[in-house]
């Protein structure tokens, strides 16, 4: 299955932490990391006042079911230091499972698509440079037009190319 995963992280060396969130995801076997956006910085987005973050999106081949691709996040997270999933304050590191092929579902642990994907420049931004045509299951629209929907204030690239 192509799952197209969000990175992020707003505390201590926030390129290494993506870098090694994406070392840990490609070690697991049924991974394979295909491709990976830019590297961008983005204003946070919510309530409360936080370091910029870092943000970048990644296409991976897998052969685990969503729920168990969700584990492998949540223990990478974990791993790597990250204590408890505050809802929108800083983290070491986050890593959201966007879309897993066409999967929609709904249960107390996953909701796929991303429920919040369309709305976030920072989610759709860096998404757009890897699949700028993959179609919403949900709403139907391409990458290339949620994010011209919602544009692309406070979002700047840092880095191209890989990781
Ligand atoms: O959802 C991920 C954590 N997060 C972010 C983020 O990754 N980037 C930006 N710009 N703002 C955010 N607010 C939260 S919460």
């Amino acid at each position: 299955m192509i799952a197209y995963l969000g990175l992020g992280s707003n505390i201590g060396d926030r390129l290494e932490n993506l870098r090694g969130a994406l070392y840990r995801l490609n070690n697991v076997t049924e991974n394979w990391v295909r491709k990976i956006s830019p590297v961008y910085e983005t204003i946070p987005v919510g309530g409360i006042q936080q370091p910029d973050y870092l943000n970048a999106a990644m296409e991976i081949e897998t052969g685990l079911e969503a729920e168990s691709l969700l584990n492998v996040c949540l223990s990478i997270e974990q791993e790597m230091g990250r204590i408890r999933r505050e809802r929108l304050g800083p983290r070491i590191i986050d890593i959201d499972i966007l879309l897993y092929g066409e999967l929609i579902l709904n249960t107390d642990q996953l909701t796929l698509p991303h429920p919040h994907m369309h709305e976030r420049a920072f989610v759709l931004k860096p998404l757009a440079d890897i699949a700028p045509d993959y179609v919403h299951p949900v709403l139907g629209q391409t990458v290339r037009g949620m994010l011209l929907q919602v544009g692309d204030p406070g979002i700047r690239k840092i880095m191209d190319g890989e990781l």
